[in-house]
């Protein structure tokens, strides 16, 4: 590799380190899961001007994502339109830079950044007015959708959460951003910068925060039927490359179902870490001492066997050891009704390490001595799992309604959502290469 590319680079972003050997355009998709070359990946408008507006694609739910994979393409369309990625058509007008045709700059498009290589240099997203205005994106040719500009800087990993129906995913999603941006509650893993993508921001500002924080009312369920949006941020952890991290937040009663797990929910089996929220409801220790009214039904899916079923899927299709972080929600339920405390109850201690460790150790001890061994015996062999424990709204919820759904949160502090966060984290971030 040419030093010069590494200067340039380092231009780009003052963090980034980069490891000779491997290609250094080599990502994979934050979207599809995909391993792909960032010098195949077209660039497109994201902010469409073609009369037949953007994409022929809709992307709101399951049900028109299946209608449109065998949607027929009229031969009119055919000529004003290109195929980006396989049944991903774009109007050809919102296609700024096709590798299939221009190997090379094209001359009215940018200089790019590696002008003194002749071959395939990356064309720069930032360096044309016209294509800053149109809202230049890079494709991804296996999916078809648009890639975050960090990703030319940042490698992506994949982060998925899973969990029964109702296990606590969303307040725990909605709690721990808010504690890693506007608390800096990732501070203790050695974190100097988090940066949620403009689209996270919108998602979070209008869907979750306005019921948490102002009218303070618990979240609904997740529906099932509907794509989860892409949650992304870019962060940098001391020591470590600097990442740019794909999550979404996902319906239980979807990941349950084993069809749209294997179909749609098909990225959550390829990521690079996992968060898997086990709920305390469920185990009979927690159910015989809670207020009866806190009992959920039972659910159509044992989450122990949830819990293995996805460590299987996740390392058998990424065919690596996959940091897993098996975390207990609502654990002001084990604290308030059930007299249990640790390390995980209290406030965080200063060093990441000695408390992560301690803490695993903690809840295994735990779940075992309250007759809960499954949940432990179902993560060995997977040598990076980790126990932890959080409360996303620090206690019960009050309930205002005639079903538990229509309740109001606690006036409670959270408990550690960040730590299960930085902990997945600080397992799935290489650690950084000088360069040489
Ligand atoms: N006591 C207690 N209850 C909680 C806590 N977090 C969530 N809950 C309760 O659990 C319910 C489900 O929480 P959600 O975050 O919506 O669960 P989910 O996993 O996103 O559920 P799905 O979207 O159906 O998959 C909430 O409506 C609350 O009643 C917590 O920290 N403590
Ligand atoms: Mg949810
Ligand atoms: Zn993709």
């Amino acid at each position: 590799m040419p030093k010069f590319r590494n200067t340039l680079k380092k231009l780009l972003d003052p963090n980034i380190t980069l490891d000779n050997s491997k290609n250094i355009y080599a990502r994979t998709c934050p979207f599809c899961g995909d391993q792909i070359d960032l010098l195949r990946c077209p660039v497109v408008k994201s902010i469409s001007t073609a009369s037949s507006s953007a994409a022929l694609r809709s992307n709101t739910s399951f049900d028109d994502e299946a209608e449109d994979a065998g949607g027929a393409v009229d031969s009119d369309s055919k000529d004003k339109d290109v195929e980006i990625a396989p049944g991903i058509r774009l109007p050809k007008e919102d296609i700024l830079w096709d590798p299939s045709v221009e190997r090379k700059q094209p001359s009215s498009g940018p200089t790019g950044l590696f002008t003194t290589e002749a071959a395939n240099p990356l064309p720069d997203l930032f360096d044309n007015n016209e294509w800053y205005k149109s809202g230049a994106r890079r494709a991804c040719y296996s999916c078809g959708e648009k890639l975050p500009v960090e990703i030319d800087t940042r490698s992506c990993q994949l982060m998925g959460i899973a969990g029964v129906n109702r296990a606590g995913k969303t307040h725990f999603v909605a709690q721990a951003f808010r504690e890693i941006t506007a608390s800096n509650g990732l501070e203790r893993f050695g974190c100097t910068r988090v940066k949620l993508s403009e689209s996270t921001g919108r998602e979070l500002y209008q869907k979750y925060y306005p019921a948490i924080l102002d009218s303070r009312q618990v979240l609904g369920p997740t529906d099932p039927n509907q794509t989860p949006q892409p949650l992304l941020f870019s962060i940098d952890l001391t020591d470590c490359e600097p990442m740019l991290v794909m999550t979404r937040d996902i319906s239980g009663e979807a990941i349950m179902d084993e069809n749209k797990r294997r179909s749609i929910l098909e990225f959550l089996t390829r990521s690079d870490g996992l968060i898997f929220v086990i709920d305390p409801i469920e185990f009979n220790f927690v159910r015989e001492r809670v207020p009866q009214e806190l009992l959920l039904g039972r659910r159509s899916v044992n989450q122990v066997d949830l819990l293995q079923q996805c460590l299987m899927e996740v390392h058998r299709r990424t065919n690596k050891s996959v940091p897993v972080v098996v975390t207990i929600s609502k654990c002001d339920l084990l604290i308030n009704y059930c007299g249990l405390s640790g390390l995980w109850s209290k406030p965080p201690l200063d060093s990441w390490q000695n408390d992560t460790f301690e803490i695993d150790r903690e809840i295994r001890e735990m779940l075992i001595s309250i007759g809960e061994e499954s949940i432990v015996k179902a993560t060995q062999g997977y040598a990076k799992t980790y126990f932890q424990a959080f409360s996303a709204l620090g206690g019960d919820p009050i309930i205002t309604g005639p079903t538990a759904s229509v309740a109001r949160l606690p006036n409670s502090d959270p408990i550690r959502c960040a730590d299960t966060l930085g902990t997945v984290l600080r397992g799935m971030a290489t650690k950084t290469q000088t360069v040489r």
